[in-house]
């Protein structure tokens, strides 16, 4: 064994922790410190950076996140690499874009658990793994000492999990209490404590169709929200967001997602909510009867004209939105306070994301998919352990396939050559490095689909933006992110900007190569 190796025993007691460090770490990314770092990584569904008070006031408080943004650092500049759930899960895992992880959407793709991935790595180096909550990418979870899963999308009441002995099991209650019990449980009684951890606590919430706590359904009911500046955007110079399906006015489904449900009246997605509503307990339908049965029957009496229709489902969505958040803001409370109170703070890095941000009504949508601001960014947060000593903003440009090599640094497992993210670390310990990535790389395939996004590619630089979108389509779009943050004006086709978009063209080739991404833009096709 040499230096290196040895110098990292000092931390670790369990005997399995010894030998396996010996034959996979590097260095010890906390010198100085006597306890071996643990991670608690906390994953929600499409929760944005725009309901989070901690990034943006203007709606909701969120003061759990808040406070965990407040002792850590908050990244500025977040963003996936492909904004749906299944892609973003196999990125994270694996460090790599979906070229390379074959994971490229989330209706065709199985992901291939053979594949090397940052649990297993962890796991190999002599950590307890586990993952408790969505999974959603097909196959069984890999690498992890523990695991209980939802099936899919999973139930927002009395859900199934479906746990490592391949048994389907139905627990009573809400979903993000529930895998936060199973996430406490666990590291109270089920791992080893003579081993560092890691754990994934992946949620459910706040996924579509929004479906709060009883506890939570009063909760905002008094409040109403300005509409986004572009809510009625008429998409011009944008064929591809003309195109979509993801308009709060005209495809958000009165009964499913608003639960405007009435014996009279038909939706598209009708008989869905019933099948969800069907899982609630005599006692959880009765207080959802009681809340929605009022709002119904007003809403009905009502008659709106079209413009205030668009504004009340707007409301609507915004405040089942905030009542599904407030389950998972309490829960981030409950897991700190744990850790807190079973002195682990110091010694565990805390990671709050989300697996993509969504649209709060900007461009008139909800969902995700499009490389626009709004969804490929991803609030991304962390409560540092001691020793690590960046607090505040962290603004340079990092993306979900970072967290592998990260996590793996941090546990001075070497990190594989063939991961395509960087490590986070440096920044994390103040270094401020020099060469730093200038541009990211975007890739969305998931057509034709649901909501009807078209697949594109593209480049994102501190200040532009540049998109093709490909397939059915061949079209290109030019953002100023600095002049035009809500990316209302394609610039693309303009003398002016003629050099900046070759510019970003050449590099954005670069990246495609980088990555080994075989559909790729192709120079002369171009130029026809
Ligand atoms: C479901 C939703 C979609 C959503 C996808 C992907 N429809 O299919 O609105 O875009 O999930 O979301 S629903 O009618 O089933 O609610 S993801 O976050 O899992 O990628
Ligand atoms: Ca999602």
């Amino acid at each position: 064994m040499n230096n290196l190796q040895s110098g990292l025993l000092y931390s670790i007691t369990g005997a399995t922790a010894v030998a396996a460090f010996a034959s996979c770490a590097t260095k010890p990314s906390n010198p100085g410190q006597q306890k071996p770092l643990n991670i608690v990584y906390i994953m929600t569904d499409d929760h944005t950076a725009q309901m989070m008070s901690c990034y943006d006031t203007r709606y909701v408080e969120t003061p759990n996140l808040d406070r965990l943004a407040k002792e850590g650092v908050r990244f500025t500049n977040s963003f996936v690499a492909n904004s749906l759930s299944g892609p973003s899960r196999a990125c994270m895992l694996t460090g790599k874009h979906s070229c390379a992880n074959k994971f490229y959407d989330n209706t065709t793709c199985v992901f291939d658990t053979a594949q090397q991935t940052f649990p297993k790595l962890l796991q190999k180096a002599g950590y307890q793994t586990a993952v408790i909550g969505k999974w959603h990418l097909e196959s069984l979870p890999s690498g992890f000492n523990y695991w209980e899963i939802v099936p899919g999308q999973g139930d927002y009441y009395n859900p199934r999990f479906i746990t490592q002995h391949n048994d389907t099991i139905q627990k009573e209650g809400y979903i993000t209490n529930l895998i936060t019990d199973d996430a406490i449980d666990w590291m109270e009684h089920k791992r080893a404590k003579d081993q560092p951890f890691c754990l994934l606590i992946h949620h459910k919430a706040i996924h579509r169709n929004w479906m709060a706590d009883t506890c939570n359904l009063a909760l905002y009911e008094d409040k109403t929200f300005p509409m986004p500046d572009n809510f009625f955007d008429d998409y011009a110079g944008r064929p591809a967001a003309a195109a979509q399906e993801m308009s709060i006015a005209k495809d958000m489904d009165m009964i499913y997602d608003l639960k405007m449900l009435h014996p009279d009246k038909e939706s598209r997605l009708k008989s869905l909510y019933e099948e969800y509503l069907g899982r609630l307990n005599p006692a959880q339908r009765a207080a959802w009867d009681k809340f929605y049965t009022p709002i119904i029957e007003e809403f009905y009496h009502k008659k709106l004209t079209a413009k205030e229709l668009a504004n009340w489902k707007f409301q609507r969505y915004m405040r089942d939105y905030m009542k599904t958040l407030k389950s998972l803001d309490d829960n981030v409370g409950r897991v700190l306070d744990y850790l807190k109170a079973e002195g682990l703070l110091e010694n565990t890095l805390v990671v709050y994301t989300s697996d993509q941000g969504f649209y709060m009504g900007e461009h008139g949508w909800f969902d995700k998919r499009f490389m626009y601001e709004e969804s490929m960014r991803t609030p991304l947060i962390m409560r540092l352990p001691t020793g690590m000593n960046r607090r505040g903003d962290v603004t340079e440009l990092v993306q979900n396939i970072d967290y592998a090599p990260t996590f793996l640094e941090l546990a001075g497992v070497v990190v594989p050559q063939d991961m395509q993210g960087a490590s986070l670390l440096p920044l994390l310990k103040n270094e401020r490095p020099q060469h730093w990535r200038k541009a990211l790389y975007y890739h969305f395939y998931e057509f034709p689909a649901e909501h009807r996004v078209k697949r594109h590619y593209g480049i994102r630089t501190e200040r532009y933006k540049l998109i093709h979108f490909y397939n059915d389509i061949n079209w290109w779009e030019l953002y100023d992110l600095q002049t035009d943050p809500s990316e209302m004006h394609n610039l693309y086709g303009q003398k002016a900007y003629e050099s900046i978009a070759n510019e970003l063209k050449t590099e954005l080739l670069k990246l495609q190569e980088q990555y080994n991404d075989p559909v790729r833009f192709s120079p002369e096709r171009d130029k026809e």
